[in-house]
């Protein structure tokens, strides 16, 4: 029997019963994929759960939609990381996108993705997207008042995604959106990863004037309690704009009474970004 543990903190962790496991060694990082019995294949970087076929649909819809729908008209959209190819297929799902790019680091990702998770990357293909395989703190030095939407899928702020939870990052983000461009970032459990959470909402306080966190339930990341945080200059996100877009999503998670109280926070979590 094989059991694989993600180490959350040095104290607790996730378990899962494995049937197979797969390892390929990148540039980057260690990649493994695992054939579990609770949640299909699972995608580990460097030890850290980062997707999985059963509850993959929660993280994807609830990073991607909520700006695409508060956005007017989402044309251009970037996404950073998300080499699984996850956030993209639900970017698709907007009518008004006419140009996907996907910046992600390690071409491994990509490769490992298409090949094991077909359900997962499905429109990595579609000719919308164009894919860049480089660093996304490099990536955006080049690329000025472009993107209406901007989605920050990256790995936990240590080893590659590092630099990529500062305000100097946020600030290339921010020159990267276009007048009523919006942002937003995966930013980590307040659950069991407190200070990585607080420092990611703060360093987008800095650079944003709107900035409002929501949460989502993700049964494999830490705590099972999981934070995102959207962040416009120019537009209103705490208005329920486009709400009659919701519908044509088909979405599983995302819903019209979610968007409603989206930024409906748990009393100790707000307590630690304000
Ligand atoms: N879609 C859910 C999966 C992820 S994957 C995060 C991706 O970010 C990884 O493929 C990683 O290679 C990529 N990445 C890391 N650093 C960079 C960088 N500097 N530039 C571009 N891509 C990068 C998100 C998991 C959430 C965390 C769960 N604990």
């Amino acid at each position: 029997m094989i059991w694989f543990t993600e180490y959350q903190t040095k104290n607790t962790g996730l378990t899962v019963r494995v049937k197979e496991a797969k390892r390929f060694n990148s540039q980057y990082q260690e990649i493994l994929l695992l054939d579990t019995y609770e949640y299909g294949k699972m995608l580990v970087l460097d030890g850290a759960v980062q997707t999985t076929e059963r509850d993959e649909f929660i993280y994807h819809e609830m990073l991607a939609h909520p700006a695409l729908i508060k956005h007017p008209n989402p044309e251009r959209i970037l996404v950073i990381g998300g080499g699984d190819g996850g956030t993209v297929r639900e970017v698709l799902k907007h009518q008004s996108v006419k140009e996907v790019h996907l910046c992600e680091i390690d071409g491994e990702v990509i490769k490992v993705s298409k090949e094991y998770l077909p359900t997962i990357s499905n429109m990595l293909d579609n000719e919308k997207v164009k894919i860049f395989v480089e660093d996304g703190n490099k990536f955006l030095d080049e690329r000025k008042g472009y993107y209406d939407v901007i989605l920050l899928d990256l790995s936990d702020p240590v080893g590659p995604a590092e630099a990529l939870f500062r305000r100097a990052f946020y600030q290339k983000v921010k020159n990267a959106l276009k007048e009523g461009g919006i942002l937003t970032a995966q930013t980590e459990s307040p659950f069991l990863q407190t200070e990585y959470f607080k420092s990611a909402v703060l360093e987008i306080k800095e650079v944003f004037k709107n900035v409002g966190t929501y949460l989502a339930f993700i049964p494999t990341y830490p705590a099972g309690m999981w934070s995102f945080t959207m962040a416009s200059d120019d537009i209103d996100i705490f208005e329920n704009s486009n709400m009659e877009r919701i519908d044509k999503l088909n979405t599983k998670y995302f819903c019209d009474k979610i968007y409603i109280s989206l930024f409906s926070l748990p009393k100790f979590v707000s307590e630690l970004i304000t």
